[in-house]
């Protein structure tokens, strides 16, 4: 069995969806419910995935392993429609996850109020562009790079579900919204979200 550790509706929301989705059992274990959890990431992040012998670190590297691993309809095989779903998946966690990471870096370290104020509008401001890129890839397409759901689909709703967290909107296009109402329809994401809440907001 897998055991994950995470932090609720964090991006770790995306591996226990996927986890789901594959039919995988999990163990979940709550990042702040492990003392030495800076032995297994020592950059202290969710998700960390243990299989095994193993520990991995980083979403993306996790998605991947899991998706090699386990038959799936969530990245296809070979050919140009896995190359465009590794870009989804590599654009929503290392471009668009790093742009809210920013967002959070400074609302949280920015003493000084003006100061933050202008930085956050700038880095809200760059999500936002972010998400224009995601509306255009969508087009009128279900998902981000189909009418199947993919694992760069589940990364995008977990940033989206974000926004009623922060005291301003972020606005994402018609084509995003109907994409994140589409994986918050989808029984393993909602699933997986609804065992977390249980644990309290992120
Ligand atoms: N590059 C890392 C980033 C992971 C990350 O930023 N995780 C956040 C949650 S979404 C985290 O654990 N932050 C530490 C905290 O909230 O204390 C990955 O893709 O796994």
């Amino acid at each position: 069995m897998y055991t994950l550790y995470y932090l609720p509706g964090a991006s770790s929301l995306a591996i226990h969806a996927v986890l789901r989705e594959l039919g995988q059992p999990v163990h979940l274990v709550e990042r702040d419910s492990t003392y030495d959890f800076t032995d297994l990431n020592p950059v202290g992040a969710v998700p960390v995935l243990v299989d095994g012998d193993l520990v991995i670190r980083e979403g993306a590297a996790i998605l991947l392993h899991l998706l090699d691993k386990h038959d799936n309809t969530l990245l296809p095989k070979s050919g140009s429609p896995r190359a465009r779903a590794l870009e989804s998946i590599m654009f929503a966690n290392a471009t668009l996850h790093a742009a809210y990471g920013r967002l959070f870096f400074l609302q949280g370290y920015v003493p000084d109020p003006p100061a933050r104020e202008a930085a956050l509008a700038d880095a809200r401001a760059w999500i936002e562009r972010l998400w224009r890129v995601v509306d255009r890839r969508v087009g009128v397409k279900p998902f981000i790079d189909g009418p199947q759901i993919s694992a760069a689909d589940f990364l995008l709703a977990v940033f989206a579900l974000w926004h009623d967290t922060l005291p301003f909107p972020i606005r994402i296009g018609a084509n995003s919204e109907r994409l994140v109402a589409g994986v918050l329809r989808h029984p393993a994401f909602e699933q997986a979200r609804a065992a977390e809440a249980a644990d309290g907001p992120r």
